[in-house]
């Protein structure tokens, strides 16, 4: 039970598994995997396909022609997919003031470039999706970066890329992925509700969407299911990126599950039964404290996970008391319009209504949360 299989559209980074661990105040705890190795071990543990950054192809081939060559081999091999592909804009010191909006306007050009090269790559390998994370685009002094200006580079960048996808046929949409702070002191879009309204700005909005991630939101204080619901209810959920993170402090990419487990309880409910249908992609990093079997150990618990709150997500929505509880809580009513048919606003002075009497109702809330605790501990 709870074995992963290729029909559960798991997805890694090769990025995450292939993390040296190397982070501010430490040096690398691991060596660099070759992602060969990961894409035929993320195979074996029933994984659906892998995602990457150019730069994620030469962790030990630095021969870009050789590093795809053996990359490809290995997909053909095992029969793993590229769902998505992204652009490494934050590593290489280039960056240190951004890629889309440094104020070096030669970096902004260089940065494009970059990523029409993996855009090629992406299509070639048959991703449907390209998620721009923009860690570097922000800045640590006001001062420094007039955001108004900042945001018409950004917009110039993406609507220049979607171009550049539309004339090549490339049937490639955009997934950005916002996050509120780190690397950079604020980065530019922190929430999903500033990279919706980003969105709509855009010449070509409609090939454009989100890539949120569990614990860039939780960093900001925000509820993660209220976001998906919200990325769901736009049509804008292209993509997720699964992790864990215990509420507002650095960013933890724990494995999924490993944060806030009810949250991702909630979560699985939702992603089942809120009709997305994209890849359940994790974006973590295995634990610095981790040798190469506690990085497998890692990424089969992410799937392992997500599959136990599926089933827990089944039983719970099929459990009577859950039902009644719910009925109980009148959730079923916000599904009715406010408005009766053909009424319109001048109807409402009709009703004859009690206020005091409306005060008093109750909602029951306690005993259906209770119950959602019970299903994920496993006690009903
Ligand atoms: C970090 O959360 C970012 C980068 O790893 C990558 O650009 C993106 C892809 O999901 N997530
Ligand atoms: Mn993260
Ligand atoms: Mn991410």
């Amino acid at each position: 039970m709870f074995e992963p299989t290729p029909g559960d559209k798991f997805t890694f980074g090769l990025w995450t598994v292939g993390w040296q661990a190397r982070d501010p105040f430490g040096d690398a705890t691991r060596p660099p995997l070759d992602p060969v190795e990961s894409v035929h071990r993320l195979a074996e543990l029933g994984a659906y396909g892998v995602t990457f950054h150019d730069d994620d192809l030469l962790a030990v081939e630095p021969d870009r022609d050789k590093a795809i060559a053996a990359f490809r081999k290995a997909l053909d091999e095992t029969g793993l997919k590229v769902p998505m592909a992204t652009t490494n804009l934050f590593t290489h010191p280039v960056f240190k003031d951004g890629a889309f909006t440094s104020n070096d306007r030669d970096i902004r050009r260089y940065a494009i470039r970059k990523v029409m090269r993996n855009l090629d790559l992406a299509s070639e390998l048959g991703a449907e999706t390209y998620v721009f994370w923009g860690g570097r685009e922000g800045a640590e002094s006001d001062g420094a970066k007039d955001v108004r200006v900042a945001l018409d580079r950004f917009r110039e960048a993406i609507d220049l890329l979607a171009e550049y996808v539309t004339d090549k046929g490339y049937g490639i949409r955009f997934a950005l992925e916002p996050k509120p702070n780190e690397p950079r002191g604020d980065i530019l879009l922190p929430t999903i509700g500033h990279a919706l309204a980003f969105i709509g700005s855009l010449e070509h909005a409609d090939m454009v969407g989100l890539n949120p991630e569990v614990g860039h939101e939780q960093m900001a204080g925000m509820n993660f299911v209220h976001g998906i619901a919200q990325a769901l209810w736009h049509g804008k959920l292209f993509h997720i990126d699964l992790n864990g993170q215990h509420g507002p402090k650095y960013d933890q990419d724990l494995v999924f599950g490993h944060g806030d487990l009810k949250s991702a309880f909630f979560l699985v409910d939702l992603l089942e039964n809120g009709g997305y249908e994209g890849p359940r992609h994790f974006d973590y990093k295995p634990s610095r404290t981790e040798d190469i079997s506690g990085v497998w150990a890692s990424a089969a618990a992410n799937m392992r996970t997500y599959l136990i709150l599926k089933e827990r997500a089944r039983a719970f929505r099929a459990d009577p008391e859950v039902q009644e509880a719910l009925a109980a809580s009148r959730t079923d009513q916000l599904a009715v319009p406010t408005l009766g048919p053909g009424e319109t606003y001048e109807h409402l002075a009709e009703d004859d209504f009690d206020v005091e009497a409306a005060g008093q109702r109750a909602y029951h809330y306690e005993r259906l949360d209770q119950l959602a605790v019970e299903h994920i501990l496993g006690a009903r």
